[in-house]
């Protein structure tokens, strides 16, 4: 599966975080009804098993709703479950290394804070970027701000797709129309909300404004 640039207009990010009792699939179900355009499984603390177990559910999940489906960080892992892509930081494997693993048909997603990660990324064979953090947040404690100037500066350099994260809500979103993206990205202004599928919705629709300049 190749990327398309709306792919990107509503990244949904999981985090086990705020499940209660709930399952993480019907959670990401919610999400997909909403209209989450792409899903990232982000696990940080699962055991090896587990993980596949889920990815292998929640890919087939993703499947039926005709959405991509990527593994944070864990390139065998998205191999051996056949998932869409991955997602790697800076800290992770190289987007040679995971192109090398998952080969052409896959996507490779790669986290960039400076202009010269994302020039450098491109060059790697990343797929699309995403940068951030844009806004504070708590989701991720090692993070680093990314201002409005570098965000733009970065879409308008590399010619792949940029989403933003870090922080996104329904509240701060427009603030980021103009940067010259092709979505956001989010973890806690979809997965913390008691309503997942409204929030989804919403974010959708804000969204596709700040993409499409409306
Ligand atoms: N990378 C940069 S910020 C972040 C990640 C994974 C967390 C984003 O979470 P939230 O809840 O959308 O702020
Ligand atoms: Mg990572």
């Amino acid at each position: 599966m190749k990327i398309r640039r709306e792919d990107l207009c509503l990244y949904a990010v999981t985090d086990r975080s705020w499940l209660g009792s709930a399952r993480l699939y019907d959670q990401v179900e919610k999400a997909l009804k909403g209209g989450a355009t792409m899903i990232q499984l982000r696990e940080k603390n699962l055991e090896k098993e587990e993980l596949i177990q889920e990815a292998r559910e929640i890919g087939r999940l993703c499947r039926q709703y005709g959405v991509p489906f990527l593994i944070n960080d864990q390139v065998e892992i998205a191999r051996l479950v056949d998932a869409d892509g991955v997602h790697v930081g800076q800290n992770d494997a190289s987007p040679e290394e995971a192109r090398k693993i998952l080969g052409k048909g896959k996507i490779i997603g790669v986290t960039a804070r400076t202009l010269e990660q994302a020039v450098k990324a491109q060059e790697e064979g990343a797929d699309y970027l995403g940068v951030g953090a844009v806004f504070p947040t708590s989701t991720k404690k090692d993070t680093s701000p990314v201002t409005r100037e570098q965000l733009k500066e970065i879409c308008s350099t590399v010619s792949i797709p940029v989403v933003a994260i870090g922080g996104i809500n329904e509240e701060n979103i427009q603030k980021l129309s103009g940067c010259g993206l092709a979505g956001v990205a989010v973890v806690s202004a979809i997965f913390a909300k008691a309503d997942i599928e409204q929030a989804s919705r919403n974010l959708r629709e804000l969204s596709w404004r700040v993409v499409s300049g409306k």
